[in-house]
């Protein structure tokens, strides 16, 4: 398949080399900026938004929000004053690898998706919020800016509009809660990155207290797509799988036996994406339960494997999309292990800014602890059922600590007996018990 044909089946991959990123003659002659010259010369910004929002694009960050539908709630007009892009970049969701793979493989496709972005909400400034960690990603997006910018793509005058733009990379400092759009504009800010009350949602007040459009990498890059091949040739990437448009970069990790990324029509089921794409479970495991998108998503069933993979299918199952980055749990496996790791990641991430999430989810850690070790009480059980609630949607100032709870009640609904069997046989065994006398 030559790169046209593929550019129209898998947008978002079809240009990633990791080996050899194109530099900007060679995005350029695969159709680079095209999308950027079109939106520049013949479209307001108005008509880039409805294009968008026709495409039926929905966040891909994790939550599914309508990417048009969030830019256009953006004040317009000659004097709604100083606005904000800004691309949430800080990947770090356990068992989600999907941005990194666009960011080192085709940077100038995030950097033409910036500045489109920014012509369709009239913004003066654009920061790219990348994870400290990748470094490569950091390189290659830095060389990419510096080369749009250099050639008129980017900066005074873009295309000789009079519109001024320019983008920056801001490197993050390695917290996970930074990925919540309101905690990674304070860090952008410079200061601590706790999470901001919502409402007022950044699009009307968010960087620096000015309308802000926060995106997914993943997201974002189909946006040039859009504007070049058209909302109706987006939705029907799809091919009939989801009632939402596009390709999704789905993903495998754990013991199956080509772990990976995979870009696909939206809405394939999570069977195809494991064992046709993921080459299935690696011999001598069986399939014991699977996240369907980062750890912080419900558990759900081999029984599941047929469902669409797409935000309202998975969430009719009772888990939610997520990042759509299958990580499979096998049969040999212990579940209070696997939660009480994920627990620990979450725990230690947490922001500490509200009380259920701060102490919660040590707490949590702690009884599963205990179980993992046989020394739990027969009260632990209820117990984490408890902190599942407290610790749920509406209970805390943000969705870390409601994500959190997903992977434990889940495991609790489908694996009680594994939790059960975490209870000590005598009192004397228990976690309490040996807990020492404060000296
Ligand atoms: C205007 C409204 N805008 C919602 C916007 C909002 C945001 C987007 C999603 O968490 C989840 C979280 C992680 N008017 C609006 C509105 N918006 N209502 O829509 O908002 P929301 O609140 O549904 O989600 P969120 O707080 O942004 C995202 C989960 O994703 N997740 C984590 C992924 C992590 C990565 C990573 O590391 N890169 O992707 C995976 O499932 O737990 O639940 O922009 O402003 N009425």
């Amino acid at each position: 398949m030559s790169l046209e044909q593929d550019l129209l089946v898998k947008p978002l991959t079809a240009r990633v080399n990791l080996a050899q990123p194109q530099d900007l003659k060679a995005y350029e002659a695969s159709g680079g900026y095209v999308a950027l010259r079109t939106a520049v010369k013949d479209l307001k910004p108005q008509e880039v938004q409805s294009k968008v929002k026709e495409a039926n694009l929905r966040g891909r960050g994790g939550a599914g929000f309508p990417t048009g539908v969030k830019w256009s709630l953006v004040p317009m007009g000659p004097d709604s004053g100083a606005k904000y892009v800004v691309c949430n970049a800080d990947e770090m969701e356990p068992g989600t690898f999907k941005d990194r793979l666009l960011m080192e493989g085709a940077p100038h496709q995030l950097v033409e998706a910036m500045i489109v972005t920014a012509f369709a909400v009239g913004a003066c400034t654009g920061y790219i919020f990348l994870r400290g960690e990748y470094v490569v990603a950091a390189e290659r997006l830095n060389k990419a800016l510096a080369e749009a910018r250099a050639a008129g793509l980017l900066g005074k005058n873009i295309l000789g509009s009079g519109w001024d733009y320019d983008c920056f990379v801001h490197t993050g400092a390695g917290r996970y809660i930074c990925g919540e759009e309101t905690a990674l504009i304070n860090s952008l800010e410079g200061r601590r990155a706790n999470p901001r009350a919502k409402p007022p949602f950044p699009q009307i007040s968010g960087l620096w207290g000015r309308p802000t459009v926060v995106n997914n990498v993943e997201s974002l890059c189909n946006v040039p797509a859009i504007l070049v091949n058209g909302s109706e040739w987006f939705r029907g990437l799809s091919q009939g799988k989801s009632k939402d448009g596009g390709t999704k970069l789905y993903g495998v990790s754990g013991r199956a036996k080509r772990t990976g990324v995979y870009e696909l029509p939206i809405g394939t089921s999570a069977r195809e994406i494991l064992e046709d794409h993921g080459g299935g479970m690696k011999d001598g495991y069986k399939l014991k339960c699977w996240l369907p998108g980062g750890a912080s998503t419900d558990f759900l069933m081999p029984e599941h494997l047929d469902l669409a993979m797409d935000f309202d299918t998975i969430g009719q199952a009772g888990s939610r999309m997520g990042t759509g980055l299958l990580t499979v749990v096998d049969d040999k496996q212990n579940m209070v292990s696997v939660v009480r790791n994920l627990e620990e990641f979450f725990a230690r991430e947490s922001c500490g800014w509200c009380t259920p999430c701060r102490d919660g989810l040590p707490w949590s850690v702690k009884i599963l602890m205990a179980l993992e070790r046989g020394q739990g009480r027969a009260e632990d059980i209820a117990q984490l059922e408890r902190l599942t609630r407290y610790l749920g949607p509406g209970r805390t100032f943000c969705a870390h600590a409601p994500g959190a709870m997903e992977p434990l009640q889940s495991a609790l609904k489908f694996f009680r007996s594994e939790f059960e069997a975490g209870v000590a046989k005598t009192p004397t065994e228990a976690g309490v018990a040996k807990t020492p006398v404060a000296a």
